[in-house]
C-alpha cells in the first residue's frame, strides 16, 4: 500500500500532499503521514511555513467511513487536527473540491485556509447520524460564527468557498493556480505572530444569546423531528458558547461517541454504501459501453410525461415530446413552463436556465418524430393494450439501436417488449411522481433487456440526478409491489376497527412522512379503479364510487378545506362501519403494534420475497427504493435495515401473531424463515 501523504519545499514553504483517491478519505495512513510530515516540518529550520493540499479532485472529504466500526487505528483524526494546530510554523489548507467533515476540521485546525471559487466546505456528519468529531462543533463557531456553524453541521448541506469567506472561515479566494496562490500566501504570512488558533478564537462565541438555539430550532423544526443527531451538533456548539475550547471539545467527543454507538448512525452509515451500491448491476462486466442519448422521445404530456421530460431537459438533453393534440400538448409544456418558473421564482435556477431547458424541448404531434431519439420513454395511460399498440407502432418509427423504455409501475415488461422485434432494447423506466422533483427511478430489467442498455439507464439516471434501482419483472417491481400487503392490511384493519387517522399516525410517529391513506388521497384513491361505480368490492371502491378520489377531489379518506387541510370525515366511517356490517366483521380494539405487524412487517415479508425471486438485486436495494421512493425515514436505513435491526425472529412472531388475520392470500417468504431461523441477517 503506497503512503497516500507526500511533502515537497519550494523555498522555505513545505508542502505536503495528500494523495488518497478517490476522494482523499482520510484513512488512518493519511493520519499518521499528516502527524509524520507537519513534525517533520517543525523541526526543518528551512522551513518557515507549510501548506496542505490534496490530489486529485477534492481536498480532504472526511473521515474514512469504510473504518467505522472497526477497531480503531492510532492517531485518531481529533489528535492530528490538534498537531496540526499546534505547529509552531504558520500551516496553510489549500482547499478544492469538497472539504468535507474531517476534511473541514482539518482545514479549520489550519491557522490559514486559502480555496478555490469553486470550492466548498461543509459537515456531512449529520447525515450519518454523527457530529463534526474532531473539533468542527468547536473551532467552525469560533471561526465562522454560530450561525454559519449551526446551519452547516444540523443541516450537513456544504456551504461556497464565497459564503466560507464572507464568514470568515475562508482567507482568501484564490483565482488561478491554487498551489502557487497558496505558497504565495505562506510566503505572506510566514513570519506573523502570535499563530491564529481556531481553538483560541472567542470573538464569535462570547456574550452568544442563548435564545440563538432555540430559535434556531423552531424555526428548522422539521431537522430535529426523528433523527437525534442534528439536536447534538446543535448541542456542541451551544457548548462552544458556555465554555472553553478544552471543556467543549470533550461534550464534542462524548455526543460523537453516544452517536457513533447509537442505531441511527449504524442506518445511516450503512445507508450511505447501500446507495452507491444500488448503482452498480450484478452479472454485467464494467467494461460494457452506454450507448450515445443525445435526443429522448417521451411519448405523452401528461404529469408523468412533463415531468419525466423535465429531468433530461434540466440535464441539457434536448426532448421530443409527442401528444395526440394541440390542447394536450400545450397543456403539457405549459406546466413544464410553470413548473420551472416557479423554481426560478425561488431562486434554484435563473431564467435564462429556464429559457435553455425549454429551448431544448421539441413539442409536436407527429409520432414519426420520434424516429430522431435514441431512447424513447413512453408515459401514457397504465394499461397493456394501449402500451402494446404504441410499442408496435414504435417498432417501425424508432431507428435501430434506439432504446424504448415504459413508464409502467406495474405492468409486464416483457410483455410489452414482446410486440417488437427489438426486445433486447426495451425496459421500464419507472419514475416517481412528481418526477422532475422525486429521486427514485426503478430501472426495469426485461429478460431479453441487453446489458449495454441497462448500463445506458444507469449512466443516465446518474445525469439527471436519479437514484436508480434496478428492478425485475413482477407486478409493481419493488416499491409499489411492497405497497400492496400495506394497503391491503391497512384497509383490512378499518373494517376490524382501526381509524384512518390511527393508521397513519402509527406510520408518521414511525417516521414516514405520511401514511397509508393520507398517501393515497394524495396520489388519487382511484389510482388502479376499475371505473366501475356499481361494482363496490372495497373500500376504495366505495370511495371512488362517490367521487371521493383524493385531495385532487376534495375528499378521500379525509375531508379537506380549501388548503387542502385534512380532516377525518364521518361520512368514511359509515362507509366503513356500513362495509364491515355487510361483511360480518367484528369491530375491536386495534392496537398500535398491530398495525406496525401488520403493515410494516408484510412489507418485510414482500421485500423478503422479491429477494428470493430474484427482482431485487439485493436487500439495500429494496432499502434504497423505499427510502427515495417513499421517504421511509434514512435513520432507520430503509424496511430490511430496520427488519434486521427489530430481529427477524420478531418480525417472524408479529406475522405469526396476526397470521389469522391476514388473509387467505397470506403467505411466508421462505427467505425470511430461513434467516430467522438461522439467526442471519438481509443486510449484512
Ligand atoms: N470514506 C470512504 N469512502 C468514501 C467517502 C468517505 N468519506 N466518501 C466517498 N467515498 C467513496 C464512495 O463510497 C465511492 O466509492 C467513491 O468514494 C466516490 O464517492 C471525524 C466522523 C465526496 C461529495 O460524509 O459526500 O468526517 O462506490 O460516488 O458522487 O468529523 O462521496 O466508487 O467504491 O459519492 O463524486 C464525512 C461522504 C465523513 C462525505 C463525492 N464525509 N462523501 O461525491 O462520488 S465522517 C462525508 C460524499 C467524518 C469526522 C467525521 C461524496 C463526495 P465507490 P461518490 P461523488
Amino acid at each position: 500500500m503506497t503512503d497516500p501523504i507526500s511533502s515537497e519545499t519550494h523555498g522555505d514553504i513545505r508542502i505536503i500532499w495528500s494523495d488518497n483517491p478517490p476522494v482523499n478519505a482520510i484513512s488512518a495512513a493519511v493520519r499518521q503521514g499528516l502527524v509524520r510530515e507537519i513534525e517533520a516540518a517543525e523541526s526543518d529550520d528551512a522551513v518557515n511555513a507549510v501548506v496542505i493540499a490534496c490530489k486529485g479532485r477534492t481536498f480532504f472529504a472526511g473521515a474514512d467511513i469504510t473504518e467505522f466500526g472497526k477497531p480503531p487505528i492510532m492517531p485518531w483524526l481529533p489528535e492530528v487536527v490538534d498537531r496540526i494546530e499546534a505547529c509552531t510554523k504558520p500551516v496553510v489548507a489549500a482547499i478544492h473540491g469538497t472539504a468535507l467533515g474531517g476534511g473541514c476540521e482539518i482545514a479549520l485546525g489550519c491557522h490559514y485556509r486559502v480555496a478555490l471559487p469553486s470550492a466548498k466546505m461543509g459537515f456531512p456528519e449529520v447525515n450519518l447520524g454523527l457530529l463534526p468529531g474532531a473539533g468542527g462543533t468547536q473551532r467552525a463557531p469560533r471561526v465562522g460564527g454560530v450561525e454559519l456553524a449551526l446551519q452547516m453541521a444540523t443541516t450537513g448541506k456544504p456551504i461556497s468557498a464565497q459564503q466560507a469567506y464572507d464568514h470568515g472561515l475562508v482567507d482568501r479566494l484564490i483565482e488561478g493556480d491554487l498551489l502557487q496562490h497558496a505558497v504565495a500566501f505562506a510566503e505572506e504570512v510566514k513570519d506573523i505572530r502570535p499563530l491564529p488558533k481556531s481553538s483560541e478564537r472567542q470573538d464569535k462565541v462570547d456574550g452568544v444569546d442563548p435564545s440563538v438555539f432555540e430559535d434556531y430550532k423552531k424555526a428548522n423544526a422539521k431537522l430535529f423531528r426523528g433523527d437525534i443527531a442534528p439536536q447534538a451538533n446543535l448541542d456542541c456548539i451551544k457548548a462552544a458558547t458556555e465554555m472553553p475550547y478544552d471543556k467543549g471539545v470533550m461534550v464534542e467527543r462524548t455526543k460523537f461517541m453516544e452517536l457513533m454507538s447509537g442505531p441511527q448512525a449504524r442506518a445511516r452509515q450503512y445507508f450511505f454504501f447501500a446507495e452507491r451500491k444500488a448503482a452498480k448491476i450484478d452479472g454485467v462486466d464494467e467494461s460494457v459501453e452506454p450507448r450515445e442519448i443525445k435526443r429522448v422521445g417521451v411519448i405523452g404530456a401528461g404529469t408523468m410525461g412533463g415531468g419525466i421530460s423535465m429531468n433530461f431537459l434540466s440535464a441539457g438533453i434536448p426532448v421530443t415530446i409527442v401528444e395526440m393534440n394541440q390542447d394536450a400538448l400545450d397543456r403539457g409544456t405549459g406546466i413544464m413552463l410553470k413548473n420551472y418558473q416557479s423554481t426560478a421564482k425561488k431562486g434554484r435556477m435563473t431564467e435564462e436556465q429556464v429559457g435553455q431547458a425549454m429551448g431544448l424541448l421539441k413539442p409536436s404531434l407527429n409520432f414519426e418524430d420520434l424516429g430522431e431519439c435514441d431512447l424513447i420513454i413512453e408515459a401514457v395511460y397504465e394499461n397493456m393494450d394501449v402500451k402494446k399498440e404504441i410499442f408496435t407502432r414504435l417498432d417501425g418509427i424508432a431507428k435501430p439501436g434506439a432504446i424504448l423504455a415504459s413508464n409502467t409501475s406495474y405492468l409486464d415488461v416483457n410483455e410489452i417488449a414482446s410486440v417488437t422485434s427489438r426486445p433486447q432494447d426495451v425496459l421500464g423506466l419507472h419514475f416517481f411522481s412528481p418526477a422532475n422533483i422525486m429521486k427514485l427511478l426503478e430501472v426495469v430489467r426485461g429478460d431479453k433487456t441487453a446489458d449495454d442498455v441497462l448500463v445506458t439507464a444507469m449512466a443516465l439516471a446518474k445525469k439527471i440526478r436519479k437514484v436508480a434501482v434496478v428492478a425485475g419483472v413482477c407486478y409493481g417491481f419493488i416499491g409499489n409491489r411492497m405497497l400492496i400487503p400495506r394497503q391491503l392490511q391497512a384497509e383490512k384493519l378499518l373494517l376490524e376497527g382501526a381509524t384512518p387517522e390511527q393508521v397513519d399516525r402509527v406510520h408518521v410517529a414511525f417516521g414516514m412522512p405520511m401514511g397509508p391513506f393520507q398517501m393515497a388521497d394524495l396520489a388519487g384513491v382511484d389510482i388502479g379503479w376499475h371505473r366501475d361505480p356499481s361494482r363496490i368490492d372495497s373500500i376504495r371502491d366505495a370511495l371512488c364510487a362517490i367521487d371521493r378520489w383524493g385531495q385532487k377531489k376534495g375528499a378521500g379518506f379525509y375531508d379537506y378545506d380549501e388548503n387542502r387541510r385534512p380532516s377525518p370525515s364521518e361520512k368514511v366511517q359509515a362507509i366503513i362501519d356500513d362495509f364491515a356490517a355487510k361483511k360480518g366483521v367484528e369491530k375491536r380494539d386495534i392496537s398500535d403494534q398491530e398495525i406496525v405487524e401488520r403493515t410494516l412487517y408484510t412489507m418485510v415479508n414482500e421485500g423478503a420475497k422479491i429477494l428470493e425471486e430474484g427482482k431485487a438485486q439485493r436487500a439495500s436495494d429494496v432499502d434504497v427504493v423505499w427510502v427515495y421512493g417513499y421517504g421511509w425515514p434514512v435513520y432507520r436505513g430503509g424496511p430490511m435495515h430496520w427488519a434486521d435491526a427489530e430481529g427477524l425472529d420478531k418480525i417472524v412472531e408479529g406475522l405469526k401473531r396476526q397470521e389469522s388475520r391476514l388473509g387467505e392470500d397470506w403467505s411466508y417468504s421462505q427467505l425470511l424463515l430461513d434467516k430467522a431461523e438461522a439467526g442471519e441477517k438481509f443486510t449484512r
